[in-house]
This record gives structure tokens, sequence and C-alpha cells, in this order.
């Protein structure tokens, strides 16, 4: 059984999951409708893998005899300067994320709520992925600049990107 202060945080968490799948939905169009193909696809399943983020804590929640909040989101930025502000945000985000995440990890110490700890450590460890690739991600773009065929090259390859990181996902 949660405690109603586990309960309230991993609530908040669900929202936190559920308006990063917002703001990489965002993100999606806005490269879509700039014709990043690539950008647009990686970002359309970023959004996807929130949404699953926030269903295994909606079910977690719900499993340990609390209620899952569903609740109003933020809205996200829908216009972006640039494909490069786009990547910085994504990384701004990935960071919120881990940090948020750290304080639940603490939350459940604090309270002695080992199942919900143990099941926190998949999400530490998926935003350390999630974090070095948006990193990785970010350096690729401040390298290309203004270059339009290294922006060519790096959109094919973004999508290359998406191919293969869902042929690894284990349907989290
Ligand atoms: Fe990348 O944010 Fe979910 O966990």
């Amino acid at each position: 059984m949660l405690s109603k202060s586990i309960e309230a945080a991993l609530n908040s968490q669900i929202k936190i999951e559920a308006e990063s799948s917002q703001a990489y939905l965002a993100m999606a169009v806005w490269a879509e409708v700039k014709g990043l193909e690539g950008v647009s696809s990686f970002m359309y399943d970023q959004s996807n893998e929130e949404r699953e983020h926030m269903l295994k804590l909606v079910k977690f929640v719900n499993e340990r005899g609390g209620h899952a909040h569903i609740s109003e989101l933020k809205a996200p930025s829908v216009t972006f300067k640039s494909y490069k502000e786009l990547f910085e945000k994504l990384l701004e985000h990935e960071i919120f994320v881990s940090e948020s995440i750290n304080e639940l990890v603490h939350i459940s110490l604090q309270e002695k709520d080992y199942a919900t700890h143990n099941f926190l450590q998949w999400y530490v460890a998926e935003q350390i992925e999630e974090e070095a690739m948006a990193r990785t991600i970010l350096d690729k773009v401040k390298m290309i600049g203004d270059d339009k065929g290294g922006l060519y090259l790096f959109d094919r390859d973004i999508q290359q990107l998406t191919i293969s990181s869902a042929a690894e996902t284990p349907g989290a």
C-alpha cells in the first residue's frame, strides 16, 4: 500500500511524464512542418516513449492501492527559433526529469518504501540513457552549425536512430 505522500509524489511524476510527451509531440510537429523528417520521427518516437513512462507509473500507483491522477497539463512550447534550440530544450527537459526522479527516489527511501524504490530504478537507468542521448545529439548539432549539407545528413541519421531504438525497445 502506498503512503499518501508517495502517492502524491508519484502522481506529480505522472503529470511530468504526460507533459514531456506533449512537449515532444509539439517538437515533432514543429519539425515536421519545417520539413525535418528525421528529427520529426525521432521526436514522435520520444513522445510515445514518454507516454509509456507515464502509463507505467499509472499502473504502478493503481496496483499498489493508490489512485493514479490524470490531470490537466501545462501547454508546451510549440515554436522554436531553430532545430538547435529544440535540442537544447530537449536536454534541459531531460535534466529536469532526472532531478524529479532523483527527488522521488529520495522520498521513497525516507518513507522506507522499498517496493517503490525498486520500481524507480528503471527510471533512474532510463534517465541516464536519455540524458546521454540528448547530449550526444546536441554536440552533433553544435558541430554542424549552419552547414546545410550537415543538416541534411543529420536529419537522415537521426531517423536511423529512431529505427534502431524502436528495435531495441523492450516494450517498457
Ligand atoms: Fe525522459 O522522461 Fe520519462 O522518464
